[in-house]
């Protein structure tokens, strides 16, 4: 059985998960808008992960006989500077969400739930990997941003990107 505050903590990261989704499908749409294509399906696919994040811990917490609840997800940002600033906004985010996924574990410690701990360890090691990636496509368009041939092309190979779902166990 799940302890409460546990249990507690989990559905706020689910609803923190579920709010990355709607933050990048956010984003997605503003790229689009300023006809960053390659941009935004990349970033449409970094959505759908953040769905598979929040649905790990969905599975998770009914697998321990627990009660999700969800709550309201708040509205994201609409509007961004440019290119640059949607991935930099980004990266803060995942720096955010790494905080989150922290004090998550920290919760699980102090309640001595050890699966939790367990379970949590592929969302810390997660975050390593988002922080990367987020940091070096910042630091890519902003060697890029005032060259439109090498961003156009940075564009074409971010949009080739694929989904792949992530096994959370
Ligand atoms: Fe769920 O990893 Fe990004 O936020």
């Amino acid at each position: 059985m799940l302890n409460q505050n546990v249990e507690k903590a989990i559905n706020n990261q689910i609803n923190a998960e579920l709010y990355s989704e709607y933050l990048y499908l956010s984003m997605s749409a503003y790229l689009k808008s300023i006809n960053m294509n390659g941009c935004a399906a990349w970033m449409n696919i970094q959505a759908q992960e953040e769905r598979a994040h929040a649905m790990g811990m969905f599975d998770y917490i009914i697998r321990r006989g627990g009660k999700v609840v969800l709550e309201a997800i708040e509205k994201p940002q609409t509007e961004w500077k440019d290119v640059v600033d949607v991935f930099s906004s980004a990266l803060k985010h995942e720096e955010l969400v790494t905080s989150k996924i922290n004090a998550l574990a920290n919760v699980a410690q102090e309640n001595s739930d050890r699966a939790t701990s367990l379970f949590l360890n592929w969302y810390i090691t997660e975050q390593v990997e988002e922080e990367e990636n987020f940091n070096d496509l910042v630091s890519q368009l902003n060697m890029l941003k005032n060259d439109s041939s090498a961003l156009y092309a940075l564009d074409k190979e971010l949009g080739a990107r694929q989904f792949v779902a992530p096994i959370i166990k």
